[in-house]
């Protein structure tokens, strides 16, 4: 399936209508600065939608991207970043933490995002655990393979395979035309 639609809908900070309306969620997570919101933009083919940038911990909101006026595409924020303010730092984690842990919330889908030249962290480790506990169905995403070599690519690819249990792993780069060809695919079909 294409993505024939896609509108920006509302950026959220907490409890909110929005996240529990019915509409199914396929969810994005992982370490700032992974390219979490460059994913979406290249799927929703519109840059201008989502805001992306060099400055690591620029989605400050859980923002609802509504495709094909039947799934929301959710970013959330980056966890683990270093340099936003400690006070900051600490409302995004609660935040974060509030949308995989509500009981009310249940993503179809949670996309964990990891950078493929830096593998598997802690902060990844600690959110697979979660996502398990949760039982949300999730997928990993190795983002930025095109920094990479074929060669080099196998032994990430394998390593994150190990540490995400089955879950099933996408090698990606959003800054390619066709660079998320395979998630869509398998996202909204
Ligand atoms: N080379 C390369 N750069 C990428 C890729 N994806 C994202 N980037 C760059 O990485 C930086 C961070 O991208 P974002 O999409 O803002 O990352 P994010 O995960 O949404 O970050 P937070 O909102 O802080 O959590 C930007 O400079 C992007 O252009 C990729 O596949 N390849
Ligand atoms: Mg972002």
């Amino acid at each position: 399936m294409k993505v024939t639609s896609a509108e920006f809908v509302k950026g959220i900070r907490g409890t909110n209508e929005i996240a529990v309306n019915g509409i199914p969620h396929v969810a994005f997570v992982g370490r700032s600065n992974v390219g979490k919101s460059s994913i979406i933009a290249n799927i929703v083919h519109d840059k201008s939608l989502v805001k992306v940038s060099n400055t690591p911990g620029k989605t400050r909101e859980i923002n609802f991207f509504l495709i094909n006026k039947k799934t929301y595409l959710v970013d959330l924020p980056g966890y683990g970043y270093a340099r936003v303010n400690p006070t900051e730092k600490e409302k995004l984690q609660k935040l974060i933490l509030w949308y995989l842990t509500d009981p009310t919330i249940r993503p179809k889908k949670v996309v964990v995002v990891l950078d493929a030249r830096v593998g598997v962290t802690a902060f990844d480790t600690q959110m697979f655990q979660i996502l398990t506990e949760q039982q949300h169905p999730f997928c990993v995403v190795a983002n930025k393979i095109d920094k990479l070599s074929q060669k080099e690519l196998r032994p990430v690819l394998e390593e994150i395979q190990l540490a995400a249990g089955g879950a099933e792993v996408f090698p990606t780069s959003a800054i390619q035309p066709n660079g998320t060809k395979h998630l869509v695919e398998s996202l909204f079909t």
